[in-house]
């Protein structure tokens, strides 16, 4: 066989024929037959220095395209470091397919002492995201490949993954690639839809709640807003699905108390594409007087908030159903947006602290068409959720379900590759900056002139002030920053260091015409 064509082929070309171009991953001994055809059909391999950060990139990636993301890790402790990112990727719903070798067939759990060989690999990966798939054969990994693009479509997208066994990668491959045509996503009854037009027809406090499976509906939800004169408020996920600046917006909001008491009040309320998971509501709730649920799975149609109006559907079909059996009525709701804006804007500013300025002197800097990505930092969720308006969907990166800390900065390099033509920006704490610190040299070697804006408060600043509350004294808190503009400088990026939020705008500005990144460290300790 001199042309390889093997199980490694058989993945790479099934791959490329879903329109693969971009791979993140680490080439380890097990699985350089994916390694060696990847050049051959187009695709660039980008490797960060963690498979978790390969991860957390192929996650952002796909949450700013929309296209799935797709990680390649190697046997054993390559799939391991990138089950904390395949966990994320499933708590916020997003199509990630993770790509391993695994041991040779027949060898399964023997206990054989082979190289980075784990109990049951795909077996530990099945508990975590929807489904992986150990395959026997290369047609069978051809297959399995095919199923996972299938399923991406139609359906609430979740990661998956597959083994494929290092034998399987040798063996030789005969096949071709299949693509199967998108399934169709389920479409709501039109009677329910009927009935859940006449109520927010005829509501006098229509609200609607929108998450990150509304994201593709920015145009459809927005022009149902206008039509019902409905305030809009999202989830973090949800973020920007209509302008923020747009008069009916409340922004990324669900969990403050004055937005919940809203929902609560109100006669029909219109709950699009989100669980509302108690991440998102902070111990709060969603209720309301008469309750629409859209949602593309059914387990998420009654999850956490009773639905008095079910409509089984994709957010874009249904809202597009709603606007036409809705009558005719004078537009309206901006007043009652603009007091529950103000609102939600006084309430955010009770924990806002520093975090507002330094999320509008980030803002002022970037172009509006930006991306930004954060982290489990204060100046994420107190912060950029709140002070960093965005005017439409996918261009924000912060994972609040899995909360997970190492995520931001290789979500900026996941979010830079996938949407190149526009600028990303990383604003985090330092706390999470040193878990993935390492991908400031991804960065470098992918030439990427990302800012990259680390608020630096001395170590843990929300685990203690959550000590201090519970009258625990700082333990395991208060941590030593390295000086991060020299750490910065030392792996080819470029550094600066400063306190004033007048000097954060220039400097964010001057890192996006900069060769490659900037990381400007930002004291507040
Ligand atoms: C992987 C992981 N480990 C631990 C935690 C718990 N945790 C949540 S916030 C936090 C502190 C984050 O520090 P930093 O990013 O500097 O933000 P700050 O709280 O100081 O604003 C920790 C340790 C977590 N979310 N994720």
């Amino acid at each position: 066989m001199t042309d390889h064509r093997n199980g490694g082929a058989a993945v790479v070309e099934t791959l490329a024929a879903h329109g693969v171009d971009t791979i993140f991953g680490i080439p380890g001994t097990h699985n350089l037959e994916l390694y060696r055809h990847f050049g051959g059909h187009g695709v660039r391999a980008i490797t960060p220095r963690h498979e978790q950060g390969a991860g957390y990139a192929a996650e952002a990636y796909a949450r700013v395209s929309g296209r799935p993301g797709v990680v390649v890790t190697t046997s054993g402790p390559g799939l391991t470091n990138a089950m904390t990112a395949a966990a994320t990727a499933y708590a916020e719903s997003q199509p990630v397919l993770l790509l391993s070798s695994g041991m040779p067939t027949g060898t399964e759990g023997r206990d054989l002492g082979q190289l980075h060989e784990a109990k049951n690999a795909s077996g530990a990966m099945d508990q975590l995201v929807s489904w992986s798939r150990r395959v026997h054969t290369a047609d069978e990994a051809a297959s399995a490949v095919t199923d996972a693009f299938s399923g991406f479509t139609g359906r609430r997208p979740r990661p998956v993954h597959i083994e494929i066994p290092v034998d399987v990668l040798e063996q030789a491959w005969a096949g071709g690639p299949r693509v199967e045509a998108a399934v169709a996503p389920p479409t709501a009854d039109r009677d329910a839809v009927r009935r859940a037009a006449d109520l927010l027809a005829s509501a006098e406090s229509p609200l609607i709640i929108a998450g990150g499976g509304a994201v593709d509906a920015q145009a459809e939800l927005t022009a149902l807003a206008e039509a019902v004169g409905a305030p809009v408020a999202t989830t973090v996920n949800g973020k920007g699905t209509v302008d923020e600046a747009h008069p009916l917006s409340v922004g990324a909001s669900i969990r403050l108390r004055v937005l919940q008491k809203a929902a609560a009040d109100s006669d029909a309320l219109l709950v699009i594409g989100t669980e509302l998971g108690d991440s998102d509501l902070w111990e709060g709730h969603i209720r309301g007087r008469a309750v629409i649920r859209c949602d593309i799975d059914p387990a998420q149609l009654d999850k956490n908030c009773p639905a008095d109006h079910a409509l089984l559907g994709d957010a874009a079909t249904t809202l597009t159903a709603l606007l036409a059996a809705l009558p005719a009525k004078p537009a309206g709701g901006e007043q009652r947006a603009a007091d529950l804006r103000t609102a939600c804007r006084d309430e955010a500013a009770v924990d806002a602290g520093p975090y507002a300025e330094i999320n509008a002197a980030v803002r002022a800097a970037l172009p509006p068409d930006a991306a930004l990505a954060g982290d489990s930092s204060q100046v994420t969720y107190f912060g950029s959720v709140h002070y960093f308006d965005l005017p439409a969907p996918r261009r924000f990166c912060y994972c609040p379900g899995f909360a997970t800390l190492g995520y931001g900065l290789p979500a900026g390099l996941g979010a830079a590759i996938g949407r190149p033509d526009a600028p990303v920006a990383v604003l985090l704490g330092d706390g999470a900056l040193m878990f993935s610190v390492q991908e400031l040299t991804t960065l470098v070697e992918q030439g990427l002139s990302v800012p990259v804006i680390v608020v630096d408060s001395g170590g843990y600043r929300e685990i203690q002030d959550q000590e201090a509350a519970r009258g625990i004294p700082p333990i395991g808190v208060q941590l030593r920053t390295p000086d991060l503009a020299a750490l910065a400088i030392a792996m080819g990026a470029n550094g600066a260091r400063t306190t004033s939020t007048a000097d954060l705008t220039e400097l964010v500005g001057s890192a996006l015409d900069a060769d490659g990144p900037t990381l400007i460290h930002f004291d507040i300790r």
